[in-house]
């Protein structure tokens, strides 16, 4: 085959090709590596010399304007697909938009938010500890000795012999008093973990706010004053609560504080004036110094506060629970 009518089939493929396949197939008969043009080029090495290179001439051209040919040819396919492709995905401006369903806190959240603002403005400090505790702060550094019966009151999930989770936020107090000069008053609030059973008033982890103030004079009486203080701020004027005498190996003397909920009395708090054995395990005098510490329990007072009859549901990732705050 002459180059002329080479050229002229070739045109008349490319021209037909109705889609990219039928180009790219027509580019690959006359292009390709073993293609129809390419043979020709390849013949010329066997021509005679002035063939060779009027030949070669007119090849090569031919080679440029297929390649334009099938440039544009597939440009315009591209073209007509993105055209297709628009029409189909139309953007229609006066659709109304998609609501954003906004998030809230958790109760939970919420309550720590107003009980650290309500201890704020009374001159707390808000300290946090770790979650995973040794058995020395947790036990033995709050006047609980391995065999202490008391330990039995604290059950939890241990990590090894020495680690465990914290029973409650009191080892915070022994963490800042060793670091600390009194006289302060700090809070420090945060998550507990108990192996207990479950019931609408326990859960195996729940929240703490731990209370300490240590000076020179800091008395039971200021101890009341504060919680009576805070317990009325956050839950109204109105709210009834008693004080009991109760036992806890980390304070001398020790109190239970209760609030009326559902014509029940529900223990909110343990408190009492630190125990000299605290003191000094945190590196103070107690003759020196005197203080008293707090434990109250988050989850209790979110429970009254927002009428919640099973602490559960704040650990359940309800949303039907949640949408409700
Ligand atoms: C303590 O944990 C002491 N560390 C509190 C304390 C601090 C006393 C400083 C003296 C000085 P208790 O185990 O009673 O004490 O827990 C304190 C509060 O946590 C309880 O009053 C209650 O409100 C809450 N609480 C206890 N166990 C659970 C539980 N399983 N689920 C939910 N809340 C609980």
């Amino acid at each position: 085959m002459n180059i002329a009518e080479l050229k002229k089939i070739a045109f008349s493929e490319i021209e037909k090709a109705k889609n990219p396949e039928d180009l790219e197939k027509a580019r690959k008969t006359y292009l390709g590596r073993k293609g129809e043009l390419t043979a020709v080029l390849r013949s010329l090495a066997e021509r005679p010399a002035e063939e060779k290179i009027r030949v070669g001439k007119e090849a090569n051209r031919l080679k440029s304007e297929l390649e334009a040919l099938f440039e544009s040819k597939k440009t315009a396919f591209e073209k007509e697909l993105l055209a297709a492709a628009a029409k189909k995905e139309r953007i229609d401006i006066t659709a109304p938009g998609k609501k954003v369903s906004r998030g809230s806190s958790h109760p939970l959240s919420r309550l720590r938010k107003e009980a650290e603002d309500i201890f704020g403005s009374l001159g707390f400090e808000i300290i946090e500890g770790p979650e995973v505790e040794t058995e020395y702060y947790n036990f033995d550094a709050l006047n609980i000795p391995a065999e202490h019966p008391a330990r039995e009151m604290w059950d939890t999930f241990w990590l090894g012999k020495k680690f465990l989770m914290r029973t409650h936020t009191s080892p915070v107090q022994i963490r800042y008093m060793e670091k600390h000069n009194p006289p302060f008053r700090i809070i420090a609030p945060g998550r507990v973990f108990r192996h207990e059973a479950t019931d609408a008033s326990h859960e195996i982890q729940f929240n703490q706010l731990e209370g300490l103030m240590v000076g020179k004079d800091v008395s039971l009486a200021d101890l009341k004053g504060i919680l009576e203080q805070f317990l009325r701020r956050l839950m109204g004027e109105k709210i009834q609560i008693r004080f009991k005498p109760s036992y806890f190996p980390f304070v001398e003397p020790g109190v239970e504080v209760d609030m009326l909920w559902n014509g029940r009395w529900l223990e909110m708090l343990g408190a009492g004036m630190v125990h000299p054995n605290v003191l000094r395990a945190g590196g103070l005098n107690p003759n020196e110094w005197q203080g008293f510490a707090f434990g109250v329990g988050i989850d209790r007072l979110a429970m009254l506060k927002y009428k919640i009859d099973d602490i559960r549901l704040f650990y359940s990732g309800d949303l039907r629970f949640l949408r409700q705050f």
